[in-house]
């Protein structure tokens, strides 16, 4: 499974270089005709370009919805681990805020997308819905209450969406045997679109190369600096949470040696890079913390599964990076009101959605589409988002075990000699 995952990863990586390489050639090579232009970039490059998109775009709606129910009826189970449960959704929701917020400061930071000529690129722009009106924060904040759930789901308008299913999810724990044919219907609904996702994501190396080819051949090496800003932009805010704030929560709150536990987390880490899925990596996280760390199963059996659902900081990371290049690089203004939805639809949909590959890129599409950001900045992310996904992916499992060692250890759920044991587990292998 592992070696086949590393292929689909593998074929996007050289669809991303050819794409590029491509799109160069068609920029700087081949001459203006009416075959380059209509045949090839706006035909196509754009059609499968597009097509992708929209293939992604498809998967939103139902995932997010199912997966949010079904996340926030096993935070309804949190009635089981009472104080240590609460502990934990407190932590996981306040790491993402402030992921959210070092990503948005670091974005308007190295400003990746300012300065672009991207008008060739908005020829096609008629498809992007940019933001017109300006929305006041307190019609943002009641318009997350949904007049008619079964409309805010079939106009895809995600945060009343989020909201309905939040509500579906915790009656559905709190209900429990009562509505256990529909809570069984929302799990296999679950398992159906994240199956969807991976069977849309086999095709994402001829949706990458035809984006990018069709974005370089357009602008050229003008896009080379802001996509490497951009990815510079995730890779800093990303290290910054990962080696700054986790570490300071770890001393603070466990008061060990944050260095120790990176060195006895280092292969789940890398784990979670090679295969891009918190999923998969939650076996590995839970006998790690156990026999490295010293973190009690009673605690991680619950919170690491929460967290591989509930707490994507890596992911909220790139979509406030993600979100804040494309309004640079479409000249899109976003004031506080469209600040605050990116920060709560971007939260509430990393609470919902599961940690397998690329769910964070479907559910950027949903974030864009709150604030009305054109879909073409998607397409230029899209292209080098199977990188991102691997180091942010190994963050979001790090977050995971941060906050549970610490809750874990203020829960006296934890063995010291274990943690200070440099041979503990080794043999585990
Ligand atoms: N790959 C996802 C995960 O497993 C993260 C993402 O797609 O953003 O956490």
């Amino acid at each position: 499974k592992k070696a086949h995952r590393v292929g689909l990863t593998g074929q996007i990586l050289i669809a991303l270089a050819l794409g590029i390489v491509c799109g160069i050639v068609f920029h700087y090579l081949i001459p203006d005709s009416p075959i380059k232009t209509d045949v090839f970039v706006n035909g196509i490059f754009y059609f499968v370009g597009q097509a992708f998109i929209r293939l992604m775009q498809m998967l939103v709606v139902p995932l997010v919805l199912c997966s949010i129910v079904c996340g926030a009826a096993a935070i309804g189970d949190v009635k089981t681990l009472g104080k240590v449960g609460i502990k934990t959704l407190l932590f996981y929701i306040c790491t993402t805020a402030l992921a959210i917020s070092i990503a948005l400061a670091v974005g308007t930071l190295i400003a990746p997308g300012l300065g672009v000529d991207t008008s060739a690129i908005q020829a096609n722009a008629s498809t992007s819905t940019v933001a017109t009106t300006e929305t006041s924060i307190m019609d943002t904040l009641l318009g997350i209450i949904p007049k008619n759930p079964f409309n805010a789901i079939a106009e895809g308008d995600m945060l009343p969406v989020i909201f309905f299913a939040l509500f579906v999810g915790i009656l559905l724990a709190v209900m429990g045997s009562k509505v256990e044919n529909l809570h069984r219907l929302f799990e296999q609904g679950n398992e159906l679109m994240m199956k969807m996702t991976e069977v849309v994501m086999k095709v994402a190396p001829l949706g990458v190369f035809c984006l990018l080819a069709n974005t370089f051949a357009k602008l050229g090496f003008d896009m080379f600096v802001p996509m490497l800003k951009y990815m510079g932009g995730v890779i800093g805010a990303l290290a910054i949470q990962c080696f700054v704030v986790y570490a300071v929560l770890f001393v603070v709150f466990t008061r060990l040696n944050p260095i120790t536990f990176f060195k006895k987390f280092g292969r789940v880490m890398l784990f979670a890079f090679s295969t891009s899925s918190s999923n998969a990596t939650i076996p590995l996280n839970i006998e790690t913390l156990s026999e490295r760390v010293g973190v009690k199963r009673r605690i991680s059996s619950f919170t690491i599964p929460l967290g591989a659902t509930i707490n994507m900081d890596g992911t909220s990371i790139m979509q406030g990076v993600a979100v804040v290049f494309t309004a640079q690089l479409f000249g899109v203004n976003l004031g506080p009101a469209e600040i605050a939805t990116v920060i709560a639809t971007a939260t509430l949909a990393s609470i919902g959605t599961a940690g397998v590959p690329s769910v964070g890129l479907v559910t950027l599409s949903m974030v864009f589409n709150s604030v009305g950001l054109p879909l073409e900045g998607i397409a230029m992310i899209m292209g080098i988002d199977r990188i991102l996904d691997m180091l942010r992916t190994a963050v979001n499992i790090t977050g995971d075990a941060v906050v549970t060692t610490i809750v874990a250890k203020q829960a006296g759920e934890f063995d010291r000699a274990v943690f200070d044991d440099p041979e503990a587990g080794v043999a585990v292998g």
